[in-house]
């Protein structure tokens, strides 16, 4: 019989790919959206016609509820939030809002309205923050550095006591960095590809940039996507860190970009001192073994090909 997923966040950079994927996989996809007075869904405008967008925001309990009731679906993943780290600090009740206590008011809306469908949390590794071990598990105490990192810890923790408390399957996939040519513009890596790309094009003259020492370990979201999906195919509900095992630099990530456009990085690259955070994560690596061994997952994209993908899609995107 033809499963049922509903995402939230499904105009975002990983919805988009998920939507795809569940397409493929013969899924009836039903995604919400929130309004807005000019409607952006570029991410998922080839998928239109093909997916049911339903009104709601994690911030209006009665819309999560009405829109899981109408589609009843077998899966939920719940991708909305606040992701921007740095905005976070400007806006952090906000974030508190969309990124932690909004996961409650979908879970509740899980139990009141489909209680056995399955459901996926998006944590992150901003979670482990000033990191208590190198490489980060599954078991890694958290101490999260921002306003996202503090709101997606609580999120974490709501999931893990959902599924302990009433016995939901409910799962929290702790992702690491995960980029693509559809990553959002302020996000480090595609600030990086596009600048290079205009750059290139003669369309701008500078990137300005934080902090460049950062390590991050950076995968490409089509890969981690699937993961998702495979988490969910588990009789048993877990938590699952989803990672490369490798980190690069801010810096590495200049690099490899600059020499894919064929450009010279000291020409054009500037720190800008306004770019750097109130608190940083200096180093994420993660450690994917259980996945490996539960879910047969292996990241396929390696960081070096993921960015000149990006600079690649970049330059065709700016020369259309
Ligand atoms: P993204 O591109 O920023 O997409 C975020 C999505 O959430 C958008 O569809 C956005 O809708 C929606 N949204 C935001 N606030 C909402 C609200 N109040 N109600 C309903 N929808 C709302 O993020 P992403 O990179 O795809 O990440 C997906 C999820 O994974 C996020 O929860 C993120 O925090 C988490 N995560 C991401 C990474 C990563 O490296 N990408 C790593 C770990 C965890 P609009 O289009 O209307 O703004
Ligand atoms: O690309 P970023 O903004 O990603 P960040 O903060 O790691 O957050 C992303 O990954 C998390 C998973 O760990 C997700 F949960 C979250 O939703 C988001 O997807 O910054 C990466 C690093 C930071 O250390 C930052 O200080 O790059 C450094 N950086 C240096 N210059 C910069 C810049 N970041 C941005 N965005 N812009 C800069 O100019």
């Amino acid at each position: 019989m033809k499963r049922t997923a509903f995402i939230t966040g499904i105009t975002g950079q990983d919805g988009s790919y998920l939507a795809e994927l569940l397409l493929d996989r013969g899924y009836d996809v039903h995604g919400m959206v929130r309004r807005s007075s000019v409607e952006r869904f570029d991410r998922i405008e080839h998928l239109r016609g093909r997916v049911t967008l339903h009104q709601g925001d994690l911030l209006d309990q009665r819309s999560l509820g009405d829109a899981l009731r109408a589609t009843q679906p077998d899966e939920i993943y719940n991708l909305a939030a606040m992701s921007f780290v740095a905005v976070s600090w400007v806006q952090p009740t906000l974030t508190a809002e969309f990124s932690g206590v909004g996961v409650t008011r979908i879970l509740e809306a899980v139990r009141e309205t489909c209680p056995d469908a399955r459901f996926y949390q998006a944590s992150s590794s901003e979670m482990f923050g000033k990191v208590r071990e190198v490489p980060q598990t599954e078991l890694t105490p958290f101490y999260p550095r921002s306003p996202y990192g503090v709101a997606k810890a609580y999120g974490h923790f709501i999931t893990v006591n959902y599924r302990e408390s009433y016995g939901l399957h409910a799962t929290s996939g702790i992702l690491f960095n995960h980029e693509s040519p559809r990553r959002g513009l302020e996000f480090v890596t595609r600030k990086i590809t596009w600048h290079a790309a205009a750059i290139k094009l003669g369309l701008v003259d500078k990137l300005r940039l934080g902090n460049l020492d950062a390590e991050r370990d950076w995968g490409y979201a089509k890969d981690y996507v699937e993961a998702m999906w495979m988490m969910l195919q588990r009789d048993q509900p877990d938590d699952f860190v989803i990672a490369t095992g490798v980190a690069h630099s801010v810096r590495e990530c200049v690099e490899i970009a600059f020499d894919q456009a064929g450009l010279a990085v000291n020409d054009y690259v500037e720190t800008d001192s306004s770019l750097i955070r109130p608190a940083d994560v200096e180093q994420l690596i993660g450690d994917c073994t259980k996945a490996r061994e539960l879910l047969g997952w292996e990241p396929r994209t390696n960081f070096e090909a993921l960015i000149r993908l990006m600079v690649d899609a970049d330059l065709a995107l700016l020369t259309q």
